[in-house]
């Protein structure tokens, strides 16, 4: 193993980098090693870990929608699409990065404690894993510090990926609202489809479930980045407010604040605010039919238009907002000014956090440690499904591919945000979903504690999903931990003591999409249930 190039040393290094200085030092922590240290002038990229590979890595995953997984080592390949370059790394020109700010093996967790300034981020070299610290092409007159990083070492993969969280939660400043909400999103059943009149609708049968936040989805907007404005049969987005205000709950407002369309009134009116390449705009990516920009985040204009946008759609009674596609804040390009685009991306998320105050943020489709300090929530998988899985290992999006991560990442939650695992889908008709599987996905849900957010065309959701939902919210609570991580198989075991319910375990099969689940219930006669093939089973036992 060895540190910036060399093995480990004590006291501190000066090496040069030709462009630039960086000075580090290697201490003790608790389960391993914490390297800290300094950097100046214009470092680009720098070399900062090397070792040999194990056969596989629990790796992957810039942001909220890239899978964290397993991967065997033995013939690894990275590959993206082109109109989805940035899907999972800033640096997709590379072709061989394996893991982002950390990866997990049997033994180990090596990862970096935070992303202020610099990406940090391990590539596949040979029969070597090599970590990086990439500033891309910012310079820094004064020396700064470099995002710190862990070598943790242990038995267990869940035991140290906890460590690890802990660690980076203290070095990143996370705070975040430790109040969870029950929200409804209109997404998932609606998709671009979304009518007011199907707003009304659930408004109305809102009444009908523990609802607490509801959020209106992609759908409502003029384009991307015309986020005041609302499209032919929409009211004004006060009103839309107000609508569901009046009916008690906790307004939410689903925007994509760092994209801007080519075809929108914001570019037409301000085409020097986006990134871009060799002078021109840079395509961030390509979704609703249109070639979308990365809004200019070093750009005080731009930032001050970003504050007053919030600022507005708070004024106007939103007090929960699901941001989205947040990584076209951080693809690399030409800014105004000299800042690497992790330090621009954290200035848009610093200007939304304070145009909303205490109103909860979501962070979706987001760049993970960069977000930190700044978002009540997090998505942390990519899209849900009506359906279980499409087939294909990979198939997505789907119930199953969603669900991996929402179990991979669990020890995120309540240490960075709160975890948002995608809507539990209810609905006993329209849906491809057995209610096992409904179950499957809710019950992992409640035992992981994560956020609880459901997105059904209500009135399709029967007495079935209305069990399935309060059995899930009696579900959470507890202590979670996740074992089987580093299994390929994708069986796991999710135990959770303390629950509302008690002591509970599942077993998941996410090939199979099957489980098994027992309850330990609290009682004065020792109460056992078990929860299979959509059956109870009650065992007593007496003291
Ligand atoms: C997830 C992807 F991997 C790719 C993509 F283009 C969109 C995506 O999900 C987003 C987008 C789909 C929408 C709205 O446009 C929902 O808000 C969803 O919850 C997001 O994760």
């Amino acid at each position: 193993m060895k540190v910036f190039g060399k093995g480990f040393t004590g006291g501190w290094i000066v090496q040069d980098l030709g462009n630039g200085k960086v000075e580090w030092n290697i201490d003790k922590v608790h389960m391993g090693w914490i390297v800290r240290g300094f950097v100046e002038g214009k470092p680009g990229r720098i070399e900062v870990f090397r070792m040999k590979t194990p056969h596989r890595v629990l790796a992957g995953g810039w942001q909220s929608w890239s899978p964290f997984r397993v991967f065997k080592t033995d013939g690894y390949e990275f590959s993206y699409q082109r109109s989805w370059m940035y899907k999972d790394t800033p640096r997709p020109e590379l072709g061989n990065i394996l893991s982002d700010y950390f990866f997990a093996t049997d033994n180990l967790v090596v990862g970096f404690l935070s992303s202020k300034t610099a990406h940090g981020y391990f590539t596949l070299e040979g029969d070597e894993i090599v970590g990086w610290l990439d500033y891309f092409d910012a310079h820094f007159p004064n020396r700064i510090q470099i995002e710190p990083f862990v070598i943790l070492e242990g038995k267990d993969t869940s035991v140290l990926l906890e460590i690890y969280a802990s660690m980076v939660a203290r070095e990143s400043g996370a705070r975040f609202s430790r109040r969870s909400p029950i929200g409804w999103c209109s997404w998932y059943h609606y998709f671009l489809d979304l009518k007011w009149e199907d707003i009304l609708k659930n408004l109305e049968l809102s009444k009908n479930f523990p609802i607490e936040v509801f959020q209106i989805d992609d759908a409502y907007e003029l384009d991307i980045g015309d986020w005041l404005e609302t499209k032919e049969g929409f009211p004004p987005v006060e009103e839309m407010a107000n609508a569901i205000s009046s009916h008690g709950l906790v307004a939410g407002i689903w925007t994509a604040p760092f994209s801007i369309s080519e075809t929108s009134r914001l570019f037409k009116e301000h085409p020097d605010w986006v990134v871009k390449e060799n002078g021109n705009p840079k395509v961030a990516y390509r979704n609703w039919g249109r070639s979308i920009y990365a809004l200019d985040l070093s750009n005080d204009e731009a930032l001050e238009w970003l504050f007053e946008t919030f600022k507005k759609l708070r004024d106007y009674g939103y007090r929960y907002f699901k941001i989205d596609f947040l990584f076209s804040g951080a693809i690399p390009g030409e800014r105004k000014k000299n800042m690497t685009p992790v330090q621009a991306f954290r200035a848009g998320m610093r200007t939304i956090r304070n145009a909303v105050e205490d109103s909860f943020v979501l962070g979706c489709g987001s760049p993970l440690l960069p977000s930190i300090g700044y978002v009540d929530g997090m998505r942390i998988g990519e899209d849900t499904a009506p359906y279980w899985s499409k087939g294909k290992d990979d198939g997505r999006p789907s119930a199953r591919y969603a669900l991996r991560n929402t179990i991979t990442r669990y020890f995120m939650h309540n240490k960075w945000w709160l975890n948002d695992p995608d809507c539990l889908l209810l609905r006993g008709k329209k849906t491809k979903l057995t209610s096992d599987q409904r179950e499957l996905y809710a019950y992992t849900v409640g035992i992981l504690d994560n956020m609880v957010l459901m997105s059904d065309d209500l009135e399709l959701v029967d007495e079935d999903g209305k069990r399935i939902l309060e059995e899930t919210l009696r579900l959470r609570g507890g202590k979670p931990r996740v074992e089987g991580l580093m299994e390929p198989d994708e069986k796991y075991v999710v135990k959770s003591d303390g629950t509302l319910s008690g002591n509970t375990r599942i077993e998941v099969d996410l090939s199979k999409g099957k489980y098994e689940m027992t309850v330990e219930e609290y009682s004065y006669l020792k109460k056992e249930k078990v929860f299979k093939d959509g059956r109870i089973f009650n065992f007593y036992e007496e003291e």
